[in-house]
């Protein structure tokens, strides 16, 4: 097992140094007693790694490289730039009943609670629970900021982008995200259940009627050698893009390096017009919670095994799998690994992650032996089929979930999937334009290939992929409706920095 940061710390009494280096911010809470989000008593991290994610940067590494591009690691929301690491997390959405009653609250109780960037790098400075705040468009309406970001998909919500997002309607939707009832969402991460549920008692204790709980949903790594694999089996969050000032300078091999303003407003890369200048170092917060149907997806696996180059009926399942993700359950790429999984290139972050779908020996424009065009990956970055795109990039940090009912009640129930999040400085050009340009599009990334197996989605109707067989692309499967990701909807965020909540959120 690797290292995710410094696995050591003394206990220090770091609160008040962290928060002197914030502007603007309060540092002293009148409840002392709510020691499960500040007090730093961590010998270990809240975060979880997997041999195969690439490491976090050390918070020095991270540091330096801050300076250097001049970006500020105190004021920015420690869940942005991590990815998919957590052990276990809480979204916790609410609706503020009272502003005037919420905001000095969110100045005294919420935002020296708020982990950032920094904090969440260091395991001396982490708190017992890491603690994140996004607003929906409504949600900054009711504190009273009507100014525009500058995305007209925040402004809108999500209830009324479902049908670009190719949802069938909203009847699969949690009914508390069909609307703009939304204002926002707490992201509680622990390493357990308790010390999250510690944390939402105090803060609820605390907000007390200012707000009120809309929904929630639990979420948390799997257990063992799955930690890190989502509910389909597959090792998720190897790729997510290295960001300059941050952990650019050690990108993997095969890892996408974008500029901070392509996740972060008002940096270097941020194309976005007429943000107002309090949106700095914020970020769009995209959540869908995305219900999959693990049997189904493993009995089609197996009805539908591909045959041939001398693989069982088990491999042949296995590989249709992987060429449905792009990946084997190991992580690594069918690109490198055409035929059968290879663990150890999975757990290789030096290698697992390079690859860009050319070969000196294959058509990129027409072969898709080694990876179909409509694989989720290739779908999702497809890399040298149009040049690297460093526009279209997001920054992943979703994890798995079961239904809260299944959670509090210790049984199994029907639904599980993945609490999807995704961050970016635009969501025209990150998350929606993944969903909706690449991956239902039956054309892209060449005609007639078909939409994403995984995600792709077209309000419901048949789906048919081409390029699954690898000895005969035009062979296509037919799959009916969202057979294996339901979405079950979700809100558009925005994720502002600490300095921000200071100066213009909370007064
Ligand atoms: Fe996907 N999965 O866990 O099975 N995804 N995803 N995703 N996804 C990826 O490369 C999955 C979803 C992206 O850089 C892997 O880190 C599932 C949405 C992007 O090569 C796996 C769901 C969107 C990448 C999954 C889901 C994306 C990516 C391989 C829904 C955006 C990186 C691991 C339930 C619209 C591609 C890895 C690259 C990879 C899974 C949803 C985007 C295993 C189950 C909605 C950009």
């Amino acid at each position: 097992m690797k290292l995710t940061v410094h696995s050591f710390c003394t206990v220090a009494l770091f609160t008040a140094q962290a928060l002197a280096l914030r502007p603007n911010i309060p540092s002293a809470s009148p409840f002392k007693h709510r020691q499960g989000l500040r007090k730093p008593s961590r010998l270990s991290s809240l975060l979880i790694n997997p041999d195969a994610h690439p490491n976090l940067p050390t918070s020095d590494a991270a540091a330096s490289a801050a300076n250097a591009a001049n970006l500020n690691l105190d004021d920015i929301q420690g869940d942005i730039l991590i990815g998919m690491k957590k052990n276990q997390e809480l979204f916790y959405f609410f609706s503020i009943l009272d502003s005037s009653d919420f905001k000095p609250k969110l100045a005294s109780d919420i935002l020296p609670n708020i982990t950032s960037t920094s904090q969440l790098l260091d395991v001396s400075k982490q708190p017992v629970t890491m603690l994140n705040i996004a607003f929906s468009a409504t949600g900054l309406s009711a504190l009273g900021v009507d100014e525009s970001l500058g995305d007209s998909a925040f402004a809108g919500g999500q209830f009324k982008d479902l049908r670009s997002l190719g949802d069938p309607g909203s009847d699969n939707w949690v009914p508390d995200f069909a609307g703009t009832d939304i204002h926002g969402v707490l992201l509680f991460a622990s390493d357990s259940q308790d010390n999250i549920n510690d944390a939402v008692f105090e803060l609820e204790s605390a907000l007390g009627g200012s707000i009120k709980k809309v929904y929630s949903l639990a979420a948390a790594a799997r257990p063992g050698s799955q930690a890190g694999h989502e509910h389909f089996g597959f090792l998720d969050g190897i790729s997510n893009p290295a960001v300059e000032g941050f952990n650019a300078d050690q990108a993997m091999p095969g890892q996408a390096r974008i500029s901070s303003g392509t996740i972060l407003l008002g940096e270097t890369g941020d194309f976005g017009r007429g943000r107002p200048a309090w949106a700095k170092d914020g970020s769009f917060l995209v959540f869908r919670q995305l219900k999959q149907l693990v049997p189904e997806f493993n009995k089609f696996l197996v009805d539908n095994p591909i045959v041939g180059n001398g693989l069982t009926r088990e491999e042949g399942s296995e590989l249709l799998g992987a060429r449905m993700m792009g990946r084997w359950k190991s992580g690594a790429p069918i690109d490198l690994a055409p035929l059968r999984d290879d663990p150890e290139l999975g757990a290789d972050p030096l290698r697992n992650n390079n690859f860009t779908y050319a070969h000196a020996d294959l058509d990129l424009s027409t072969d898709q032996s080694r990876c179909p065009f409509s694989a989720h990956t290739r779908k999702t970055r497809p890399r040298a089929d149009q040049g690297e795109n460093l526009v279209t990039q997001i920054m992943r940090a979703g994890i798995p979930y079961v239904s809260d009912d299944e959670a509090a009640a210790n049984t199994t129930s029907t639904e599980r999937g993945l609490a999807f999040v995704a961050y970016q400085s635009n969501i025209g050009n990150g998350f929606r334009f993944m969903q909706q340009t690449w991956a239902n599009s039956i054309n892209f990334v060449n005609p007639g290939v078909g939409v994403d197996p995984i995600i792709g989605s077209l309000a419901g109707a048949e789906r048919v992929i081409k390029g699954m067989d690898p000895s005969n692309a035009n062979q296509t499967i037919t799959l009916t409706g969202n057979n294996f990701v339901i979405s079950r909807g979700g809100e558009y965020f925005f994720a502002p920095s600490l300095s921000a909540i200071a100066s213009k959120l909370s007064v």
